[in-house]
């Protein structure tokens, strides 16, 4: 059995229903795909990032425990946005639903060396490029406090398998503007 943490996100209606009632309806359809839910965070109202780019968010976060691989997991996420009517389209567009694999036990995928490449991009590089891999754990969760906050409802102790440092010590390292902003939705 593997734990993993899946972070939840939307800032579009869907067929007349809120974020926050998407968010929900996909916790369940998650649950129906043989996952099992052992924690849900609250639900935050957070600034979309980039800012200015779309209308605030809803952002969650999801404890759950598996039989399945990061990668069938990764499937199952997939296959949840595409009943939720995602399409990919634009990086960092407006989101209907989002489902992000945000780590998978202490895994680090595909390899430490590739892990390491996507941790260290430079905010321009981080615009521009996506990876096509899973890349695990995911390379930007210590500098979102949309991901953080969430995350430390549900696995506070769990710790970054590269950094070092647990869920609750990175949302300490941010900026408290920004942990403010991310508010009870
Ligand atoms: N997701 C994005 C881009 N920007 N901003 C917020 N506040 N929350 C998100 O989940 C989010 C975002 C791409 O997945
Ligand atoms: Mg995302
Ligand atoms: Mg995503």
């Amino acid at each position: 059995m593997s734990n993993a943490v899946i972070a939840l996100g939307a800032n579009l209606k869907l067929r007349g229903n809120e974020p926050k009632v998407t968010l929900r309806d996909a916790l369940d359809a998650i649950s129906r795909h043989g996952v099992v839910i052992r924690a849900i965070s609250r639900f935050y109202e957070t600034p979309c990032f980039p800012a200015g780019a779309g209308p605030d968010y809803v952002n969650a976060a999801a404890l759950i425990e598996t039989e399945k691989s990061s990668e069938d997991l990764l499937e199952v996420l997939h296959q949840v946005e595409h009943e939720f009517g995602r399409e990919r389209v634009q990086r960092w567009g407006m989101r209907t639903l989002d489902l992000d694999l945000v780590c998978f036990d202490d895994h680090i995928l595909p390899d430490s060396a590739e892990f390491d490449r996507w941790l260290t991009l430079s905010p321009e590089e981080q615009r521009q490029r996506a990876p096509k891999q899973l890349i695990l754990p995911h390379p930007r969760l210590q500098d979102r406090a949309f991901v953080l906050v969430p995350m430390a409802d549900v696995a506070p102790d769990w710790r970054h398998p590269v950094l070092g440092r647990t869920v609750r010590e990175m949302l300490a390292d941010l900026p408290p503007e920004e942990i403010a902003a991310v508010t009870a939705a």
